[in-house]
């Protein structure tokens, strides 16, 4: 098979990708930090690095530190939707082996994963699973070359664990996903955040005075309430864990069902992570001029279907806003079609955050560098200490210190240990 060096919609769009690489840079200091910690040890000298991640940005500022610790990066997206043309171009025009472009078909995105694992990475970086997917079907004999690799999301570590637990699992992976560094702070203050901009963006109404419905009480949801009262909104929150919605109650939520919030509110989000969670049961209730929006999975936390059953008649009233009038008259207003509305109507995580993951993934690539060899094949959690040195390091960006437990204090704790 022919390798191109790269492939991406237009080269041309090089210098537009830059500034905006610099500009992720400028608020990505946990990263920049390390790069300019391990450049002169160039610890990746001679390392190929493959690497499935959605091209933007924030990746672009990973993909740079990792060149600048000496590796060749080759460079998939992992989504057909997500990249970001200009940073592509970008890239390519640096020299990583980019293969990337927005709006790839099926089968382009199955090739650029391939061309990627046909570099015979010896580090592997995914979002998703679809590179070590690729590697364990159909490339075993790359996988047998690979040392070690990494994996950003929920959806990849399950399927990692699956592979681990038939004995099939080639190389050790780094769970980066199960950091706390990473979880904790792109869900909550991420998403949440994000969820906000995308309503806003779409919406333009104001978010003071309103009651906001937030459907899931976990990071997510946690995330969303916060800054929903944070702007104004009188937040109620629905569960079904009663220890979470007990959690709810005491951190000052308004806490209920469904069935009865859907009689008072203005701003209904979803994040659950369930199906079905708002459905013709609740349409029948709801106040006229109710806006729907998901934050959890995909499309499938509002039933699209049964709105669609019900409305009489729909509309696009402003991008990312669509109106639907019911038999009695009353309008419901569905953003983003149900999908993720950070993602369609806002930028997805901001930079901040994203800083944080990718600095639990340059630091697993090191350490897979480092150790790899002596490592099983199985999924590991990323030690405490590197979440600590994440934490560390983003504090000391902020310019916050903070205290250290004396020589005192340390035996005082290990005494009562027992
Ligand atoms: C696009 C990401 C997905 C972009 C890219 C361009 C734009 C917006 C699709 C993504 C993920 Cl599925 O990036 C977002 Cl204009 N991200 C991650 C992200 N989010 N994820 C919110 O931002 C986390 C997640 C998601 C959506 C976990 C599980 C399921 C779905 C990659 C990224 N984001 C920063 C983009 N800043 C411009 O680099």
């Amino acid at each position: 098979m022919e390798v191109p060096e790269y492939r991406v919609r237009d080269p041309g769009l090089a210098s537009r990708g830059r500034v905006s690489i610099e500009w992720a840079e400028m608020h990505m200091p946990v990263l920049m930090r390390l790069r300019r910690m391990y450049s002169s040890e160039k610890p990746l000298e001679g390392v190929r690095v493959g690497a499935c991640l959605h091209v933007t940005k924030e990746t672009a500022v990973l993909v740079r530190t990792l060149r600048e610790w000496g590796a060749e990066v080759y460079l998939a997206a992992s989504n057909p939707l997500s990249t970001q043309d200009d940073v592509a171009a970008a890239l390519a025009a640096e020299g990583v082996h980019v293969y990337a472009w927005r709006g790839m078909s099926g089968e382009e995105y199955w090739w650029a994963i391939r061309t990627v694992a046909s570099a015979r990475p010896q580090i592997v970086i995914d979002d998703g699973g679809d590179l070590h997917a690729t590697l364990h079907r159909d490339m075993v004999e790359v996988a047998k070359s690979v040392v070690g690799g990494t994996e950003e999301t929920t959806t990849g570590v399950i399927r990692l664990r699956a592979l681990e637990r038939e004995g099939r699992l080639m190389y050790p992976v780094f769970a980066v996903n199960d950091a706390l560094t990473k979880f904790l702070f792109d869900n909550r203050y991420g998403t949440g955040q994000s969820t906000v901009d995308g309503i806003l963006r779409a919406t333009n109404i104001l978010i003071a005075g309103k009651v906001a419905v937030v459907a899931g009480y976990g990071w997510v949801g946690r995330g969303v309430a916060l800054r929903l009262r944070g702007m104004g909104a009188r937040v109620i929150v629905t569960e079904v864990d009663p220890i979470r919605a007990l959690e709810a109650v005491m951190d000052g939520f308004t806490v209920m069902s469904m069935e009865e919030a859907a009689r008072v509110g203005d701003i209904f989000v979803t994040a659950t992570g369930n199906i079905n969670v708002i459905n013709s049961r609740h349409f029948k209730a709801m106040k006229d001029g109710a806006i729907l929006a998901n934050a959890g999975h995909f499309n499938v936390e509002v039933n699209v279907r049964e709105l669609e059953e019900m409305a009489v008649e729909k509309r696009v009233v402003r991008p990312n806003v669509t109106e639907y009038r019911l038999p009695d008259g009353r309008r419901l207003y569905l953003l983003a079609e149900g999908r993720l509305v950070n993602l369609v109507a806002a930028e997805g995580h901001p930079s901040e955050v994203m800083d944080m993951s990718f600095a639990n993934q340059a630091l697993a690539v090191l350490r897979l560098s480092r150790e790899g060899k002596k490592l099983e094949p199985r999924v590991y959690r990323v030690p405490r200490e590197q979440d600590e040195m994440v934490a560390r390091l983003k504090l000391e960006s902020m310019g916050i210190k903070i205290d250290e437990l004396t020589e005192e204090q340390k035996k005082y704790l290990e005494s009562w240990a027992y």
